[in-house]
């Protein structure tokens, strides 16, 4: 089992397969609990870019430079809808990729849940790994900007905050519009219960794993499943690998290092609090302290799936897991 984001979760999981002999080893099923904070309804589309990202990645289809979104696209509708003036015209919307919301969106409109609608999408694409969203509920990330015209503070969806403004505006905090209401997809909880480890994947601690932990229960199953968690720190030398991280941990108060990610996640053992880790992976250059957490300095560079896999070899070590 493991809790992933976007482009760094997808990596994450392409080693995961690769760690338990995966898609051959049949003995071993993933579960990937995607987050969906980052979903959007966009010219009359719903957009899920962390499922996306993950089914693209792990079906073959993703393009590589990009990190999101098809290879071999083009942009002829998104072209078609600015000589419109449809907005917004910041958001990227390759023609290949308009299929997959389109179905989406139409089935989301005939009633199936997000998680029957990825089931649905991934029967094309074939993941070698089940990819349930943390929910089938709408619980979207908003970010808390300042509004300077009008001497105050605004909510923005994190599309906009993060693709129309480059995450530039400094997010006073992070809301998972929803969250209060929302359910863990089905499946969830039961494949927390019955996970042999669960994984937090190297993606952003706020507003990736974190909103998944958002959702009611989630956390809670980590805590009391029986299965060991360790979690992959997606800081190193003090900078995230990726994304926007520490502006995120900045914004709830959390040092841009791999010993401060640990302690924000804290120790699962630990009397009080709500803590997640047994284990804890830092880079083999950084060094942290999280108490109650067993920690391993270890190469954290993804920078082939090889590499990904020799990182979850470390962390199933660390579980007690035997891997593939
Ligand atoms: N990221 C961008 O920086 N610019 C875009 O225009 C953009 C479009 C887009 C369309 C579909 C999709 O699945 C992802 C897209 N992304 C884009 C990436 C997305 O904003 C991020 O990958 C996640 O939301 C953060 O993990």
């Amino acid at each position: 089992m493991a809790l992933v984001g976007g482009v760094g979760g997808a990596r994450f999981l392409l080693g995961v397969k690769a760690a338990l002999g995966l898609p051959g080893n049949t003995e071993h099923q993933v579960t990937a609990l995607v987050n969906v904070g980052d979903d959007v309804w966009l010219h009359g589309l719903r957009i899920c870019p962390d499922l996306d990202t993950c089914m693209y990645t792990l079906g073959g289809g993703i393009d590589p430079e990009r990190g999101w979104g098809r290879a071999d696209e083009t942009w002829r509708v998104g072209e078609e809808l600015k000589a419109y003036g449809a907005e917004p015209t910041w958001f990227g919307l390759g023609d290949r990729d308009v299929a997959t919301h389109l179905i989406r969106s139409r089935m989301l409109r005939a009633g199936y849940p997000l998680s029957a609608v990825t089931e649905a999408l991934c029967a094309r694409w074939q993941p070698g790994v089940r990819l349930l969203p943390a929910s089938d509920d709408r619980v979207e990330t908003h970010v808390v900007v300042d509004d300077p015209e009008n001497n105050a503070q605004r909510a923005i969806h994190f599309q906009e905050w993060w693709v129309r403004y480059r995450a530039d505006p400094k997010p006073h905090r992070f809301a998972s519009v929803g969250a209060e209401e929302a359910k863990p997809a089905p499946g969830v909880l039961k494949a927390l219960a019955e996970a042999d480890v669960v994984l937090l994947a190297p993606s952003n601690p706020v507003v990736s794993v974190g909103a998944i932990l958002a959702v009611p229960g989630i956390r809670a199953a980590i805590r009391t499943g029986g299965a060991p968690t360790i979690g992959v720190s997606p800081i190193v030398g003090d900078r995230p690998l990726r994304g926007m991280a520490d502006v995120c941990l900045a914004a709830i108060g959390v040092d841009t290092t791999a010993e401060a990610v640990g302690r924000h996640y804290g120790a699962r053992g630990a009397a009080a609090g709500d803590g997640l880790l047994d284990g804890w992976l830092i880079h083999e250059t950084d060094s942290a302290v999280v108490p109650g957490v067993a920690v391993r300095a270890v190469p954290l560079l993804m920078t082939d799936t090889e590499a990904t896999a020799k990182m979850v070899r470390h962390a199933l070590e660390i579980a007690g897991v035997a891997g593939a």
